[in-house]
């Protein structure tokens, strides 16, 4: 099997604050509180509130470290919290994800399979290795070796941060990244908070696990 990891994804949108919409930010301001910063546990409280509505989806809820993985994640001016502009990605992506996960549970089982999760990763852009889905599926999947609906989510952002965060640097993408003093002073936070490993002078795609 061809052993290179690779993924085409589409552009994402951040929307300034200016271009969110007035019914998320009525939204955000609800979930968020006087802070207007949603915590963690904040978090954690939003996204087991949704699934408990869909009734469909195999799932014990979200911990609370897979949404403290989430919120450092998508954490861009590293105040431990998502402001407005923060959380409209995240949930932008999870709405993403959730009709993935729809789609690709092709056998209406409420979870996906290591074979599902194959072809929903491919369709949303991914190339991976053999041996980095059986890390996937290690890593995030039950003993059935299916994932619930929020490893799939916690999977994905994961996936994708990693994967954008490459391509950010890579910009020639000739699929090897050099770190210069430049580039290092533009990603501060993400190397303040060690995400991914930093050879030297080169720097492969980590496992998002
Ligand atoms: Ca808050
Ligand atoms: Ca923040
Ligand atoms: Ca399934």
């Amino acid at each position: 099997m061809d052993d290179k990891i690779q993924a085409t994804l589409p552009d994402e949108k951040v929307l300034a604050e200016s271009e969110i919409d007035e019914n998320f930010k009525q939204l955000f301001k609800q979930l968020a509180g006087p802070d207007l910063e949603i915590s963690v546990t904040e978090l954690q409280t939003i996204l087991n509130r949704i699934i408990a509505k869909h009734k469909d989806l195999r799932t014990k809820g979200f911990s609370v470290e897979s949404c403290r993985s989430m919120v450092n994640l998508m954490d861009k001016d590293g105040n431990g919290k998502l402001g407005l502009v923060e959380f409209n990605v995240l949930w932008n992506r999870i709405r993403n994800y959730l009709s993935i996960f729809r789609k690709f549970d092709l056998d209406k089982s409420g979870s996906i399979s290591a074979y599902e999760l194959r072809l929903a990763l491919e369709a949303a852009g991914y190339r991976l290795n053999k041996r980095l889905h059986e890390l996937l599926i290690t890593r995030y999947a039950e003993p059935d070796l299916a994932l619930d609906f929020d490893s799939f989510v916690c999977c994905l952002v994961r996936l994708e941060t990693m994967f954008r965060f490459f391509q950010a640097v890579d910009v020639d993408r000739d699929g090897v990244v050099t770190f210069d003093l430049l580039q290092i002073r533009l990603y501060p936070s993400d190397l303040a908070r060690g995400r991914g490993r930093f050879p030297q002078t080169r720097f492969d795609p980590p496992d998002p696990v």
